[in-house]
């Protein structure tokens, strides 16, 4: 039975070593909670490591771990000390944490780290490799295993793997930054499907495969090599029922079944009723912007001192990456400012800052939750940002406000929390005002919208959300019909190939006979293919047709020697060897005058794009344009051009990097069909790299051997790789 591997940094489960002992719990955590369904059901399979390193692990105690792990159907990475310096608190925490949070001050290039970073990725594809049956799907999380996708694919090709990314992907411009920038980008792209919690993440991520790649992105889809790959965005939720539970719960708790801690605020709401709680809580993060809170708030007592005495600042700080240089700097930063809001602000009965430097447990977070009036959480940068989820979630009555930084992925979501710019300390400061002295009936309305979204797309929506687009992919992946042209197949295309005795080749031009290249006008033939194609034409039982594109003027020239019919402009003239060029249809120009202006307008605005005027056809070329830019108004063109064309009998055609817009009654389907009308051939070959050639792989009689250059994705009943592999196959009719 197929099942569903999923890979993380950490397994979902707590071990220790007590007095000899091993004791497991399975995590609480977000991620835990949100893949449970996936990671139980189909016999699912987790893999990640365990927490303890192999020095760490007393070896009489191995097998009693390996009992533990595999209870909570897990299989252990066994990681060593040094793996962990180099992996996690080198490479990921210090170089790509940083640098995709946009702390580029803070990133290490590290060589000796980014070795021992692809050395644990490698053990990491070991491992699942070792579980890897046919028809299991694998989902990989997270900034430590970038490289994952790429080495479980190179050993298993047809296995269906996801990758989503927890943190954001910045902007191409810092990520260029990067040393490995290409190595990484080609391990997340071993993936079907990848991952982010916004759209903009997304955004960056393709514009850095395109500009580092140059690969070809087209909305959210990249192809490479024969795979497409799907891009998308699934912002995590939580377990809000989780949450709503535990919150309803603990209002119901009496004087002997509540906290500590619960009691000690309640105290205090006793004994000043008319004071005001503000919570904040994060890792201990530079990303976090802790310091700014509290500069903020600080800020915030100045300005409004009225406040005196009436709102505390309760802020719970869990150790993080503690060996990190940066995070012992924080701290000490952390601990100073606090010192000095106390001692300039505190009076015999007041301290405005409670702070709590250590992890709490599960309840105290829910009685931290529900207590406090208002939640500030002003991350610098932040991928989604959870704990802004469950305050809104804990507040069964709906009171209570959010003040969210606009950096968090979840702003995204939570338009109807008070927005704030968390480098602005006098905007958070009057925001602090405006939470602490908001209606309660405004709070509910708030509140209101944001829990019932929480309630929809919770974490499980999440997963499931997820799983059900990487098995869409690997479906489509799976009805893709055209097959690799291997050397068997090759070897059957020849034996039909001999046996025929009226032979037809309907070749494309551009990216198929000849690479691309910049500029249009440099992609002559060259001396070799020139001969190639002769030679193809020799045998009374073949002929030769080249179907482009191209104009008729210059396909002439260039084929002025080799006797061929060339048919040009997808379809519309057509020249037999030594024979003037001809019409294929009626056609008409009466469109060009309109189009025309409006093309210019996008040349205009698109630096490095330029129009071809052919006899019936006009293509813009965007090939030298900046990638992204390109793509972009490429969208733009087709869809005024479609407007502007609908009911005219015109064709917008979105080629390789060109628009092309043409008569709409011929392509190069009908033109192949219209030349091989009436005559008997009993070999009909045709080959062709774009959406252009579709036409003709469909139209064709389902007998002929129709060839794609590039993708798998396509009519064509073959794929070839590339144009060398284009030669490679005409030479052996020719051999
Ligand atoms: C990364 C991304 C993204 C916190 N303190 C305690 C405690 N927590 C729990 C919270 C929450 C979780 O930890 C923190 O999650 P965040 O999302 O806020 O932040 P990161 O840890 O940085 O997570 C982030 C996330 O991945 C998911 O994709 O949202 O952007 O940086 O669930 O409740 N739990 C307990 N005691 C604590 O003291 N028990």
């Amino acid at each position: 039975m197929s099942k569903t591997i999923i890979v993380s940094n950490r397994l979902p489960l707590q071990l220790s070593i007590e007095n000899g002992q091993v004791h497991s719990a399975p995590s609480v955590g977000g991620l835990a909670t949100g893949l449970k369904s996936v990671h139980r059901d189909n016999n699912g399979l987790w893999i990640g490591w365990t927490g303890l390193t192999v020095e760490e692990t007393p070896s009489n105690l191995q097998s009693a771990i390996d009992t533990a792990v595999q209870d909570q159907q897990c299989a252990a990475v066994e990681l060593t000390q040094e793996d962990m310096d180099g992996f996690y608190y080198g490479f990921s925490n210090r170089t790509v944490w940083p640098l995709f949070h946009y702390f580029m001050e803070y990133a290490e290039f590290n060589e000796e780290n980014w070795e021992i970073y692809k050395t644990v990725n490698r053990k990491f594809a070991q491992v699942v490799i070792d579980n890897l049956e046919d028809g299991d799907n694998v989902w990989v999380h997270d900034y430590q295993l970038m490289l994952l996708p790429q080495m479980i694919r190179e050993q298993r090709p047809n296995i269906s793997i996801g990758f989503f990314l927890h943190i954001p992907f910045p902007s191409f411009e810092v990520f260029r930054t990067l040393p490995w920038r290409d190595e990484i980008l080609h391990g997340l792209l071993g993936a079907d499907l990848l991952g982010f919690h916004t759209y903009d993440y997304e955004r960056h991520f393709l514009s850095s495969v395109s500009r580092i790649l140059g690969y070809e992105v087209s909305f959210n889809a990249i192809t490479y090599k024969d795979r497409v790959i799907k891009v998308d965005s699934f912002p995590m939720g939580i377990d809000y029922e989780k949450f709503s539970a535990f919150a309803k719960a603990n209002h119901e708790q009496t004087d002997t079944t509540q906290s500590e801690l619960q009691r000690r605020l309640d105290l205090h709401a006793t004994a000043t009723p008319d004071a005001k709680m503000i919570l904040s809580i994060d890792r201990l993060d530079y990303t976090k912007g802790i310091a700014n809170r509290l500069k903020a708030f600080e800020h915030f007592l100045e300005k409004y001192p009225d406040y005196s005495e009436k709102v505390r600042l309760v802020m719970l700080a869990v150790p993080s990456r503690a060996n990190v240089p940066q995070y012992q700097v924080l701290k000490k930063e952390i601990d100073e400012l606090v010192g000095r809001i106390n001692g300039k602000f505190s009076t015999v009965s007041w301290t405005p800052v409670w702070y709590f430097y250590r992890s709490m447990p599960f309840n105290n977070l829910i009685d931290l939750y529900t207590s406090c009036d208002v939640a500030l959480i002003t991350p610098i940068r932040d991928g989604m940002n959870l704990v802004a989820k469950e305050y809104v979630a804990t507040r069964t009555d709906r009171t209570g406000v959010l003040i969210l930084s606009e950096m968090a992925g979840a702003a995204k979501e939570m338009n109807e929390a008070l927005l704030i710019n968390p480098n602005n300390l006098s905007l958070i400061a009057d925001t602090i005002k405006q939470a602490l002295e908001m209606p309660v009936e405004e709070q509910k309305k708030r509140n209101k919208y944001m829990q019932s979204r929480l309630k929809r797309y919770n974490v499980e929506k999440w997963a499931t959300d997820f799983m059900k687009k990487l098995n869409a992919v690997e479906h489509n992946r799976n009805i893709v019909k055209a097959k690799h042209v291997n050397e068997k197949r090759q070897h059957a295309i020849m034996e039909k190939f001999n046996a025929a005795s009226k032979r037809i080749f309907f070749l494309d031009y551009d990216g198929t006979l000849r690479g691309f290249v910049n500029n249009p006008e440099d992609a002559k033939p060259d001396a070799e293919l020139l001969e190639m194609i002769k030679k193809l034409q020799q045998p009374k039982e073949n002929e030769v047709v080249i179907i482009s594109g191209r104009d008729s003027v210059t396909l002439g020239e260039w084929f002025a020697d080799v006797p061929v019919t060339l048919i040009s402009e997808h379809g519309v003239l057509k020249k037999a060897y030594g024979r003037e060029w001809e019409l294929t249809e009626t056609m008409n120009n009466d469109w060009v005058p309109t189009i025309q202006p409006v093309l210019q307008t996008f040349v205009d605005r698109t630096p490095g794009t330029f129009i071809e005027e052919k006899n019936y056809s006009l293509a813009w070329h965007y090939r030298k344009a900046d990638p992204d830019l390109g793509e972009q108004r490429a969208n733009e063109l087709s869809n005024v051009i479609r407007e502007l064309t609908s009911n005219n009998g015109l064709t917008v055609l979105s080629g390789n990097k060109v628009i092309e817009i043409k008569s709409s009654n011929v392509h190069k389907g009908k033109a192949a069909n219209n030349h091989i009308l009436n005559k008997d051939y009993d070999f009909i070959f045709s080959i062709g790299d774009d959406w252009t050639d579709e036409f003709m792989f469909q139209d064709l009689p389902e007998s002929a051997i129709t060839v794609k250059v590039g993708v798998a994705n396509t009519a064509a009943r073959y794929y070839v790789d590339d144009t060398d592999q284009v030669r490679e196959l005409i030479e052996s009719f020719i051999a």
